[in-house]
């Protein structure tokens, strides 16, 4: 089983990061044959985003995940520019990209009504690259978060095609979904789901946020009315809240129920924010040791890369021939 998942370097993540993407990467070491990830920092520049920053917030995403337990004897961890198969396969996976499939996508609505100055072609070309992440690697599952249920979709669809037109050289890929927390949602505005770019600090808990600030931001988490701890869909704040915690606890969102359902909302919070931030701490303090050493994290990436690389160039050799482009081999 080949498994690949690509994070943004946008800088501090998220407990919905990590819930829904970060911890199925570090499980998935156990599976994977091999389990391949990669910092996507060529998605970062699909929006508005700082130069000057962007190489040491891929140092960050790189320490945040050997944090988190990924290790770089038992899975490939590189940046994506590093290898740059996935640029080239990118634009010969538009020839079987359909431009109103790319219309259709969430993100690229939601990401472009929030761009002032230019909606650039790169935001609307990111589920092609994307697809060109997995596919260069021939991986069958994609561990993600919901919302990118629907680029998954695409590129399974990206692959058939390919296949069809060109003969069976790519592997139509899997996502894998966490059950509990796959979309865990905005602290302040639980309609909407936790997000980097859309959230305000408030709403967001941070990987490393220390525990003061962990339950500072849940007590002021938004709930709904009532005061039963109960989930519903007129109750978004405490579902989400139920959910979390599920999730921390992996246990059933069911199980929370009927543990919590004598407490009132308030108390519920300080569970929540307990739990949470007792989950986080390790995490926060192997962040705080290894995010300095800047030598080891690039160290780590450039070995990842070779490795990436060889898999990714085996696959381009098979793509180029199919499609006829290049020289023809010798015969
Ligand atoms: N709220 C979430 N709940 C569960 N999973 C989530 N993911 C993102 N948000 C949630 C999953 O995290 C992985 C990495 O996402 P990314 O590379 O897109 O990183 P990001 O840009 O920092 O994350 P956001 O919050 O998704 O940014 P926005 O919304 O601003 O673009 C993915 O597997 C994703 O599913």
């Amino acid at each position: 089983m080949r498994i690949f998942s690509g994070i943004q370097p946008t800088g501090r993540k998220h407990l919905g990061n990590y819930i829904g993407a970060i911890r199925q990467y570090v499980e998935g070491q156990d599976r994977g044959d091999p389990a391949i990830y990669s910092i996507v920092d060529l998605h970062a520049t699909s929006v508005d985003y700082d130069p000057g920053a962007l190489p040491s917030y891929v140092y960050d995403t790189t320490a945040m995940l050997l944090a988190a337990g990924l290790e770089p004897d038992r899975c490939i961890l590189f940046r994506q520019s590093d290898v740059q198969e996935h640029t080239e396969l990118c634009w010969l996976l538009c020839s079987v990209t359909a431009h109103g499939d790319l219309n259709r996508m969430h993100q690229f609505k939601d990401k472009s009504t929030q761009q002032r100055e230019l909606i650039s072609a790169g935001l609307f070309l990111y589920p092609v690259l994307m697809a060109a992440d997995v596919l260069a690697y021939r991986a069958h599952e994609v561990p993600v978060g919901d919302d990118q249920r629907q680029h998954v979709e695409l590129m399974r669809d990206i692959a058939e095609r390919f296949n069809a037109a060109y003969g069976e050289v790519l592997v139509v890929p899997e996502h894998r979904i966490p059950a509990v927390g796959a979309r865990i949602m905005d602290l302040q505005d639980p309609t909407r789901k936790m997000s980097t770019t859309a959230s305000e600090e408030r709403g967001l808990i941070f990987v490393d946020d220390d525990e003061e600030a962990i339950v500072k931001k849940l007590r002021s988490a938004v709930t709904d009315s009532g005061s039963e701890v109960r989930r519903g869909e007129d109750k978004p704040g405490i579902t989400n809240m139920i959910d979390i915690l599920a999730a921390v606890r992996a246990v059933g969102a069911d199980e929370i129920e009927r543990e919590f359902c004598d407490l009132r909302y308030g108390d519920f919070k300080v569970a929540v924010a307990e739990a949470v931030a007792g989950y986080l701490a390790p995490v926060r303090e192997r962040y705080g040791q290894l995010r300095p050493d800047e030598a080891a994290l690039e160290a780590t990436l450039r070995e990842g890369a070779e490795r990436a690389r060889a898999i990714a160039s085996d696959t381009m050799v098979d793509v180029r021939v199919a499609m006829g482009i290049g020289a023809p081999r010798p015969t």
